[in-house]
């Protein structure tokens, strides 16, 4: 094919313009002179799609004549959000681009709110995996992402009367112009069955057809794929059973394959819900394991060869089961032998853990695990047996080696392999196998065997690392200690970041001009690092004037989006508080409610003169509670219920207002946080992985108000710690308070205060909020396990010293620059850059400009 005379889009205004009038006519089949804005969009993202196209196929054929080594980074998560102004931008083209539209009556904003936010994952862990896919592209490194194209992704969510509802996310429903369908890219994906003679006979069978979406890199040629499986039947429909008039059993088989790749997290409270989560699992690492095989196979014969070809990251445990598959590939498939494929498997893998949280560190049946996947579970039932002797002798050893032991003991009390609950009489080997066995015992079922697989796969992969120093220290000493003791040189730190063009250039845009007018150049877009030139200006009296028009412009953005969706009027002059995750007991947004009942309480008690001495706020929380956490959605129900009192209490006024904005994603945390001014990062010691929201708001130089937990502690290590308002326990002292109960008479008198005022009914159904109160105060019952009450005090405190500080806006103006001065660590290119280097062994390949 003369493929040299294809033609490639041009770039200038006038040649996009005319584009997108052609991909609305022939494309879309609208009518061009009478267009809709969502129209205009869609013809506008073709033309988009098709620079990207143009630019990926460069880049892909430019790395198949290198072949250099790749990532994979394998992720049941990717929370893109919009792909438009992402796209214009990355390639340079936000110039042209907004010229063009302009010359059709629009501008970039319209039309970005026009497109549906891709939200294929949950919370942190699917926005860092999109956050790295923009890194591994700008970075010029060979890598691709992989995971599941999901039909429906995170449920919207919505208010009823102040309490969570949930819909289904449609997000297709205008078209993916985003992505490219590979209807020859089929891999067979098999379930169920049993093997005989050592050979796997699946009795069901899906195939998972791929969809490429180009990512581009900023200020670089490079774009790179993130490759998701979509579940497609063998059989689409059965024309025998159609015939006999049963239509239902016709459609089966599409139905049932289809349900793979339908929902992100499938209710896992029944044993059809969990199964089809395993099934999701196997499907897309299957299909991206098969596929890398085949690319390999195109150009190596060698299996020896593949650790220096590829390396798959598994993005927490949902990907693990890769151990077990990648074995049974290379050995049912490619003939290799047990030692031999053992060897390129733990030389190929490598797995992050994301959390200490025991319901995402995912143990699966073996009953499931074994009528699911039986070659697998033969697969992990050897590489359990291996590990089990081996610990085994290790421990005995120790045992045997008992001086030595003890001086090792004495050196550290955390040295012993033999765990430290070991009861009495409970044979020491028996007790390291029973906590740190693959395959082992649920503690809440005798008799039921579970597959651990975070002990899988850091058994089976070449290394394993935490996502903040504080995170990646705390598992060496906990759930993965056996094998730090062991393997200590696997373990690592990687702490998170995020790309700063999303979260910076491109949603702060004001702030962005500012920065590299300042700077002298736009650089540091690239090179986050440069931020630290702004130190130096962070006392200039006139920067700071013009950094705090810059954030009044983004709260009046914020305020206007508050009144078009919740109704409230909130006044632009108060401190702009936010708190905006996913809703869980240990991230304590009840904790952050409480001091605000206690404000109000406050505030409400104090005369007409004292009220002038408040600082008014404006907090805002926003969060999905997952579909079965029962107590998450109370202390949703908790932020709607207060805010109906106190917005409407004139007596209080713009003193104080409270909103909870639904459905948050993305694109609202794009509006939200180069708004904030003050952000909540309260988690109890030791429980948040890292968080990444908290260096999305230091970019933006939001202060932050948080605990010594996760990437905070590094935060304040950049920043300063006296420039962070800090609180809290230590991560040390948490398990001995854990232990310690305390008499109700030695709370603080205003924790006991705004607990009374809940179970007065002050906000409303007083029995509703029982048992949120009843967890956080009743010893007997719960423990106070997150510790709020613990806390409250010094966090009260540490809000008093927000609201001094935010009274003298100079200074507060001087930590902002300086939180965004102190940020370039936090990027997500320096944390690819550290795992490109010190895990994967990849190395950049840049795409050469034609
Ligand atoms: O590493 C990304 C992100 C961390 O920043 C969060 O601290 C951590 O909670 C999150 N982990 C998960 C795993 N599932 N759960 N829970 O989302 O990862």
């Amino acid at each position: 094919l003369p493929v040299e005379h294809l033609p490639h889009p041009k770039n200038d205004p006038d040649s996009i313009e005319q584009d997108v009038l052609s991909k609305v006519s022939y494309t879309i089949g609208a009518d061009p002179k009478a267009l809709t804005t969502k129209q205009t969009y869609r013809g506008l993202a073709w033309t988009v799609r098709e620079r990207l196209i143009d630019s990926f196929n460069k880049t892909q054929e430019y790395w198949k004549s290198k072949d250099p080594k790749f990532v994979y980074y394998l992720s049941a998560e990717f929370l893109m959000g919009r792909s438009l102004t992402n796209a214009v931008y990355n390639l340079g083209l936000e110039g042209e681009y907004g010229e063009a539209i302009r010359k059709l009556g629009y501008s970039l904003e319209d039309l970005q709110d026009q497109e549906q936010n891709a939200s294929l994952g949950n919370g942190g862990l699917g926005r860092l995996a999109a956050c790295f896919m923009d890194s591994i592209a700008t970075t010029d490194l060979p890598g691709w992402g992989y995971g599941i194209r999901y039909k429906y992704g995170m449920f919207k969510q919505g208010l009823d009367k102040g309490f969570q509802s949930m819909a289904p996310d449609i997000w297709l429903s205008a078209g993916n112009p985003w992505e490219v369908y590979r209807p020859e890219l089929a891999y067979r994906i098999g379930f169920y069955g049993e093997v005989k003679d050592g050979k796997w006979i699946p009795a069901e069978s899906v195939n998972a057809v791929a969809y490429d979406n180009p990512i581009p890199g900023f200020g670089t040629n490079n774009v790179t794929n993130l490759r998701l499986f979509e579940s497609q039947p063998v059989n689409e429909f059965n024309l025998d059973f159609f015939n006999e008039g049963n239509f239902d059993e016709a459609t089966q088989e599409k139905r049932r394959a289809e349900d793979i790749s339908a929902v992100l997290y499938p209710n896992d409270a029944t044993d059809y819900g969990r199964e089809l989560r395993l099934k999701q699992q196997v499907f897309f690492v299957s299909a991206a394991i098969q596929d890398v095989i085949a690319r390999f196979k195109e150009q190596h014969s060698d299996f020896n060869e593949l650790p220096n070809k590829a390396v798959f990251t598994m993005n927490d445990t949902h990907p693990t089961i890769a151990v077990a598959e990648l074995m049974r590939l290379l050995i049912d498939q490619e003939g290799l032998d047990w030692d031999n494929a053992w060897a390129i498997t733990t030389k190929t893998l490598a797995f992050t853990n994301h959390t200490v949280m025991p319901e995402a560190l995912e143990k699966w049946p073996v009953k499931v695990m074994t009528k699911l996947l039986p070659r697998h579970m033969e697969i992990i039932s050897k590489i359990d047996s291996i590990w089990k002797g081996s610990l085994a002798d290790r421990v005995k050893a120790q045992i045997e080696a008992e001086p030595k032991a003890e001086a090792k003991a004495a050196a550290s009390e955390e040295s012993s392999l033999v765990p430290e609950d070991t009861e009495a009489g409970e044979d020491p080997v028996d007790a390291a196998l029973a906590k740190y066995g693959i395959i082992c015992e649920n503690p809440w079922e005798k008799g039921v065997k579970l597959v651990n697989m975070a002990f899988m796969a850091v058994i089976g992969s070449k290394s394993t690392n935490g996502v903040a120093a504080i995170h990646s220290d705390i598992i060496k000493h906990t759930i993965f200690k056996d094998f730090y003791e062991i393997y200590p040189e696997k373990f690592q730190n990687k702490t998170n970041g995020v790309t700063p063009r999303r979260w910076l250039a491109y949603c702060n845009p004001g702030l962005r001009e500012l920065i590299t007018k300042t700077l002298g150049s736009n650089e540091w877009i690239k090179h986050l690092e440069k931020l630290s030139g702004l130190k130096q200006h962070a006392e200039d009296k006139e920067l700071q004037a013009q950094w705090r028009a810059v954030k009044q412009e983004n709260k009046q953005r914020l305020a206007k989006y508050i009144k078009a969706n919740v109704g409230v009027d909130v006044p632009t002059n108060a401190m702009f508080d936010v708190q905006i995750k996913r809703i869980h007991e240990y991230k304590r947004q009840h904790l952050n409610m409480f001091s605000i009942i206690n404000r109000y309480l406050e505030i409400k008690a104090a005369s007409p003169e004292e009220r002038k001495k408040f600082v008014p706020r404006v907090c805002v929380f926003g969060g999905k509670a997952a579909s079965a956490y029962y107590m998450a959605k109370k202390m949703i129900r908790l932020v709607t219920a207060v805010g109906e009192v106190v917005n409407n209490d004139q007596e209080v006024g713009d003193l104080l207002k409270v909103v909870f904005l639904p459905d948050y994603n993305v694109s609202l945390a794009e509006v939200i946080i180069p708004a904030a001014e003050l952000s909540h990062h309260i988690s109890t010691a030791g429980t948040e992985g890292s968080g990444t929201s908290n260096m999305k708001f230091q970019m933006n130089g939001c202060l932050i108000l948080g605990t010594m937990d996760g990437a905070n502690v590094e935060i304040a290590q950049e920043i300063g710690k006296e420039n962070m308002f800090v609180f809290g326990v230590d991560a040390e002292d948490v398990p001995r308070l854990r232990e310690e109960r305390k008499d109700f008479k030695d709370y603080d008198p205003r924790w006991v205060k705004v607990m009374d005022s809940l179970l007065a009914g002050q906000f409303g159904d007083a029995e509703y909020f029982q048992d949120l109160v009843d967890n956080v105060n009743d010893m007997t019952k719960s423990n106070d396990w997150f510790l709020l009450a613990n806390d409250f005090a010094d966090y009260l405190r540490a809000q008093k010293d927000v609201d001094e500080l935010y009274k003298d806006q100079d200074e507060w103006t001087r930590r902002s620059i300086l939180y965004t001065a102190s940020s370039g660590f936090f990027s997500s290119d320096r944390c690819i850059d550290d795992y490109a280097r010190e895990i994967w062994e990849v190395e950049p390949v840049a795409v050469p400009s034609s």
